[in-house]
């Protein structure tokens, strides 16, 4: 018996990704084949329910921290994954390891971070100084403590920067993003649907879920095209952009036309249609 094909789609919250999951295994089982959805993150696990409340916002969580999460997420369902392909089920992933390079690298860099919180810093400070300044305005001490800060504010955002590089929410390399899913099973192809963010954020509010933002998914689109490039680069062929901005069914037909293809061709077996490891 053949095994099933690994499917899985990406895009940024609101490229319709989830519906486009739903109508292909729909496809797939009207063609007489098993599937299955596998959606990432799975916030059904004990370490799914970790990544749900940091998603809500309910916990923080070092940057490195989730990342890795989020990776083990992915490991913990691995071994179900490559069962159900053994027996000939598709698997269709709504998300998969690119999610988890693209939202983690699209983190604000260290450096820009910093000299914000330095600046939100320096303000906090000025403000504590006019309080200052205004509940001891008789008093030389409150005239002593605005000049000496008025003299040390050009100093202060570098003193500050220094001491905010502990600060955990850092920007975080490439190559340490994809490392953690390295020998994952190898997707046969991955459709990233494509959607500009302005058009995805016109789709209806955002909700209320972190990264659910303009100013995130604006960055994230721009690592997904990294992580298309990474593909290109280490498995060719694997990697596909569909438009999402027609109409779901048209989408729809150029995601099953795509994976129909993709499918036939592992259902046909020969050379390379064992199942890889990604990034090996
Ligand atoms: N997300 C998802 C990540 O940051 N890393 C990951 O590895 C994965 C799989 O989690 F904003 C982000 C992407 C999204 C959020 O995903 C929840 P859904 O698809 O909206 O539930
Ligand atoms: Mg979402």
């Amino acid at each position: 018996m053949p095994r099933g094909a690994l499917i899985v789609l990406e895009g940024l919250d609101r490229s319709g990704k989830s519906t486009q999951v739903d109508r292909l295994v729909a496809h797939l089982q009207a063609s007489g084949r098993d599937a299955r959805v596998h959606k990432f993150p799975d916030r059904t696990t004990s370490i799914g329910q970790m990544i749900n409340s940091y998603l809500q916002s309910k916990s923080e969580l070092d940057d490195h921290a989730i990342h890795l999460l989020f990776a083990a997420n992915r490991w913990e369902c691995a071994a179900q994954i490559e069962k159900d392909l053994a027996a000939g089920t598709t698997v269709v992933c709504d998300r998969y390891a690119f999610s988890g390079i693209a939202f983690t690298a699209a983190k604000v860099r260290r450096d820009t971070r910093n000299w914000g919180l330095a600046a939100l810093q320096l303000s906090k400070a000025n403000d504590c100084a006019a309080g200052l300044r205004v509940s001891r305005a008789s008093s030389e001490l409150a005239v002593n403590w605005w000049y000496s800060l008025a003299r040390l504010t050009p100093i202060l955002p570098p003193l500050l920067s220094t001491h905010a590089t502990t600060d955990t929410s850092q920007g975080i390399d490439f190559t340490y993003c994809l490392t953690p899913d390295t020998g994952l099973p190898l997707p046969d192809t991955t459709l990233f649907l494509t959607l500009s963010p302005e058009v995805a954020s016109k789709r209806g509010a955002y909700g209320e879920e972190r990264y659910e933002t303009l100013d995130t998914q604006t960055r994230v689109r721009e690592q997904f095209a990294l992580v298309g490039r990474e593909m290109a680069a280490r498995h060719p062929g694997r990697w596909e952009e569909v438009s999402a901005e027609g109409t779901m069914d048209a989408v729809e037909a150029k995601v099953w036309t795509r994976v129909q293809a993709v499918v036939k061709r592992v259902e046909a077996g020969g050379e390379g249609s064992e199942l890889g490891r990604l990034w090996v």
